[in-house]
């Protein structure tokens, strides 16, 4: 017989939606009369098996194989399992779906599709309870179909393989049947199909399907599952696993844990055959960071033009964490990438231009969950001369404007003020990010015009005023629940 496949080894991301370890998908059910079910306590290959087992009324019970890519039979050298009796009278059946015009099932009434049958082992309660090997090569096939060229009584595998030649295999019945009326049952283990290997171990039908995300946001934490497992019939010796992690994350905790004075080493030595092994670590994406940015000119008296801005935008990137897995006869890696989301994040700028006199105080703060700005000044307007060093003077006649505004483009929020036209104006205004709540505080005299407006999603609010006033507002975002809302708390404004 061939030897095929090396020890397979998964790479799953927590977070995607992982392959097994076998490409080949078996279902298993159990009902009142029978039972398919993975029986931890007795294995050939590794610990667990299937245990087939018909119970009272029950007449028979199967592993069903899908096939998701289909294989055609012609092509499929190698098919054995072993089996083991325990107890009763029983038969063990084989059933081969085979599609012959690509729509992807074996239909009964279709002539281009068929069946194969073959009766693989009888026991009796007399029969020693031990593992035996089935292969298909040592087997007679009986094939039905509609088409009379596709039906045979007793052909073996080559001579189904060579009459079938051109249809694919869509499923298999490995099914117990019941003899007589007693109970019976017993054990299916290592499947080899081509170059599959089903040992019918707990982690090797692992599928990660805890998350659909493929994606995280910055700063959040990304789990890794490692599987690894021994389809040889051999021991696997000196095995180790080792982590590289991305230098954008941070080791955080792993199960088991990592070998003493590492944090990306497991030395796990030997792995029989059919044995199943898991790890699971967590890492942690790099926090976010703020930038600061400010620019400007400020004269006592003068034509002054001031701008502030301050961001925690991010771009999106990778990461991507691999693994390498050695042994005593063979080396492999494999690697998963997770996509780190761009952060939309809070933005807060500050702006003033015009002539006269100016008079500015400013502070910017941030910590890990603060980000914040404030700024006050007091200006008026009248014309000023500026000389040039050339001779000669410009003279500059303009009004005081200002804006102000927060924004926080993750909740859709935007909070601005425009002040335009004063001859006079004094504005505090204070804008930043607490506890990822956005909020704009301001103060103003003025004489001039002004616009406040307030957006949250597709509701907005906006207001004008021309004349002289004195307002204060405070505005704040809060998230009420999914459906959130802004809550403003207060303008007041009076006419001076
Ligand atoms: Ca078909
Ligand atoms: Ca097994």
């Amino acid at each position: 017989m061939r030897k095929t496949v090396i020890a397979a080894i998964l790479i799953a991301l927590w977070i995607a939606i992982g392959d097994g370890l076998t490409n080949l998908d078996y279902s298993l059910s159990t009902t009142k009369t029978g039972s398919a079910a993975i029986a931890g306590d007795t294995g050939y290959h590794g610990p667990s098996s299937v245990r087939l087992a018909l119970y009272e009324g029950g007449r028979s019970k199967s592993i069903t194989i899908d096939f998701e890519e289909s294989m055609s039979l012609h092509s499929l050298d190698q098919f054995a399992f072993m089996m083991k009796p325990e107890s009763g009278s029983a038969t063990l059946e084989l059933e081969i779906r085979l599609d012959g015009d690509g729509d992807g099932s074996s239909d009964s009434k279709n002539p281009a599709d068929a069946v194969l049958k073959s009766q693989v082992y009888s026991w009796t309660p007399a029969t020693q309870q031990s593992w035996r090997e089935a292969d298909a090569f040592d087997l007679q096939f009986e094939g039905t179909s509609q088409d009379p060229s596709k039906k045979f009584k007793a052909l073996d595998y080559p001579g189904c393989q060579e009459k079938l030649r051109g249809l694919e295999v869509v499923k298999i019945y490995l099914r117990l049947k019941k003899v007589g009326s007693e109970n019976c049952s017993g054990y299916i283990d290592y499947l080899r199909l081509g170059e599959e290997v089903v040992s019918f171990e707990p982690l090797e039908d692992e599928e990660v399907k805890r998350s659909k995300q493929r994606s995280i946001s910055p700063g959040s934490s990304i789990t890794y599952v490692i599987t690894y497992g021994n389809n040889l019939n051999e021991n696997v010796t000196n095995l180790v696993i080792q982590e590289m992690y991305d230098a954008r994350t941070v080791y955080v905790e792993s199960y088991p844990p990592p070998d003493p004075g590492t944090n990306n080493r497991w030395t796990i030595g030997r792995l029989g055959p059919g044995e199943h092994g898991q790890i699971v670590i967590k890492v942690q994406t790099h926090r976010l960071k703020c930038n600061a940015e400010m620019d400007g000119r400020v004269q006592g008296v003068g034509y002054s033009s001031v701008r502030r801005k301050m961001t925690s935008e991010q771009p999106g990137y990778q990461v991507t964490n691999r693994v390498v897995i050695s042994c005593a006869s063979f080396n492999m890696s494999d690697s998963a990438t997770t996509i780190v989301k761009p952060w939309a994040g809070f933005s807060t700028t500050f702006n003033e231009h015009g002539s006269g006199s100016y008079n500015s105080q400013e502070e910017i703060s941030m910590s890990s969950t603060t980000l914040g700005m404030e700024r006050k000044f007091a200006a008026v307007q009248f014309a000023t001369a500026v000389n040039l060093s050339g001779g000669g003077a410009v003279l500059f006649n303009s009004s005081w404007g200002a804006d102000q505004s927060c924004t926080n483009e993750r909740r859709e929020t935007l909070f601005w003020e425009q002040y335009r036209y004063a001859d006079k104006l004094n504005l505090s205004g204070s804008a930043g990010l607490r506890s990822s709540r956005p909020f704009l505080d301001s103060a103003a005299d003025f004489q001039g015009t002004a616009e406040m407006g307030r957006l949250y999603r597709d509701r907005m609010l906006l207001q004008r005023f021309v004349g002289n006033f004195s307002m204060e507002s405070n505005s704040r975002a809060e998230e009420t629940s999914k459906k959130a809302r802004t809550v403003l708390d207060y303008i007041m404004c009076c006419e001076i």
